[in-house]
């Protein structure tokens, strides 16, 4: 579990000193069918996500963020942070125009230089924090530098023990780096997730897994309570991430950190309670009759048969080459027919029972059913 316990952390400026805590996303783009900008933007806005991380500063995205209310981190890309970091006039340019060209309609909150630079590209290492000051005199030229601050992500392996976070401390290799980092960054912010999938290697990564890490993670980032060690002291953080990148290469947990498809819908349904706006889709409340995993297949079958004939359910997406009928089993056809049913009926006491072979659940059986097999 804990390989996956804190994906990595963000070293981050963003904070306002005593502003609430609050949950954003980031939003990776290697994604099949990526949907638009316009797209994604509206499935922002239906779960109340305020905060966004971007990894680039797509005109295209920012443009559709904008007058949205939504906060924005853009990226400077790792292989623009030589040139940057190297020469306060193409530093200009790029604030100029990834920045300065967005605001006021875009609410750009942060600028992030780079991303997981010492670990992933060391040779520009050397060039990191004057890429950061040239970022930072640039945004104080235009006179940005109070509502745009700038930052820096660094991976938790340059950190040596990053659970719990509070006790966190940093590898001595990087202290020359780290040291004028540290002095010129304020306070951090945390980027963590849970992938819903992996190959047979990793064994932790399950849809229950995810859901269990992410739903606790929002809870308590949104209850404000802080760190341990600062108990009180609000900690924000990017989920990660929005959608589930099938493109990206590596482990096949590298492809299921979303909880989205591409499509928008679901990968899980997060257990929420009392997360006001964010996540407005929730549905905690909201619950299933799934056929019970030990039931008689007989049994099954007859409430089945009784769900598509007397209880009036439309089972034609159960047919060969409809929507449903993959997997075709039983239990899986089963509990389609008698959860449309209760579901029909409003969820009424009584509706599901089935003789004592279904059951009802807070997991969408139907979301599951999606996932790839
Ligand atoms: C932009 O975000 C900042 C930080 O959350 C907030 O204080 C400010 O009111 C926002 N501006 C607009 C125009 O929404
Ligand atoms: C870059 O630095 C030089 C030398 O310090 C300075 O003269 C110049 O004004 C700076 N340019 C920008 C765009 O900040
Ligand atoms: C610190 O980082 C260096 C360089 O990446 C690595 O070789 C070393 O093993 C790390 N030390 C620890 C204790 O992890
Ligand atoms: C919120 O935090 C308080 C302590 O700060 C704790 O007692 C309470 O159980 C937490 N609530 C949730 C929903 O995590
Ligand atoms: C869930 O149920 C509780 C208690 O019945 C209710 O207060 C709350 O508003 C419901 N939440 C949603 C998202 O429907
Ligand atoms: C996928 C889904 O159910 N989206 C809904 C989320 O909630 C908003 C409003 O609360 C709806 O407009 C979306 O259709």
């Amino acid at each position: 579990m804990a390989v996956f316990m804190i994906f990595y952390m963000l070293v981050i400026i963003a904070l306002p000193a005593h502003g609430d805590a609050f949950i954003g996303v980031n939003i990776g783009t290697d994604v099949t069918n990526m949907p638009s900008p316009t797209e994604v933007v509206a499935l922002l806005k239906a779960q109340g996500i305020q905060h966004v991380r971007l990894y680039d500063a797509d005109r295209a995205m920012l443009r559709a963020l904008a007058n949205t209310g939504i906060r924005v981190i853009v990226s400077v890309p790792n292989d623009q942070i030589l040139g940057i970091g190297q020469s306060n006039a193409t530093a200009a340019n790029w604030v100029a125009r990834n920045v300065i060209a967005h605001v006021p309609a875009t609410n750009i909150t942060a600028i992030a230089v780079g991303s997981e630079v010492l670990t992933s590209l060391p040779n520009a290492a050397p060039v990191l924090v004057s890429a950061l000051k040239f970022i930072q005199a640039a945004l104080v030229a235009a006179n940005l530098d109070q509502q745009i601050k700038v930052s820096t992500p660094h991976s938790s392996s340059v950190i040596l023990d990053s659970f719990p976070p509070s006790q966190a401390f940093f590898n001595k290799t990087w202290d020359p780096v780290m040291v004028p980092l540290l002095n010129f960054l304020q306070s951090t912010v945390t980027e963590s997730g849970w992938p819903s999938k992996g190959d047979s290697s990793e064994p932790d990564a399950t849809v229950d897994n995810a859901n269990t890490y992410n739903s606790n993670l929002i809870r308590h980032v949104l209850n404000n309570s802080g760190t341990p060690k600062q108990p009180g002291i609000a900690v924000s953080t990017y989920i990660y991430e929005l959608y589930n990148e099938d493109l990206k290469s590596g482990p096949v947990s590298e492809n299921n950190w979303g909880l989205f498809y591409a499509s928008g819908a679901q990968v899980y349904t997060l257990h929420l309670t009392n997360s006001g706006t964010v996540f407005a889709n929730d549905t905690t409340n909201q619950t299933f009759c799934v056929a019970k995993s030990n039931a008689d297949s007989k049994m099954l079958q007859a409430a089945l048969d009784w769900a598509c004939g007397p209880g009036k359910v439309d089972c034609s997406p159960l047919l060969q080459g409809q929507s449903c009928y993959e997997p075709n089993s039983v239990a899986s056809h089963a509990t389609y027919a008698i959860n449309s049913y209760y579901q029909q009926m409003a969820k009424s006491a009584g509706t599901c029972d089935f003789k004592g072979v279904a059951s009802i659940t807070t997991t969408n059986p139907m979301v599951v059913k999606m996932l790839p097999a």
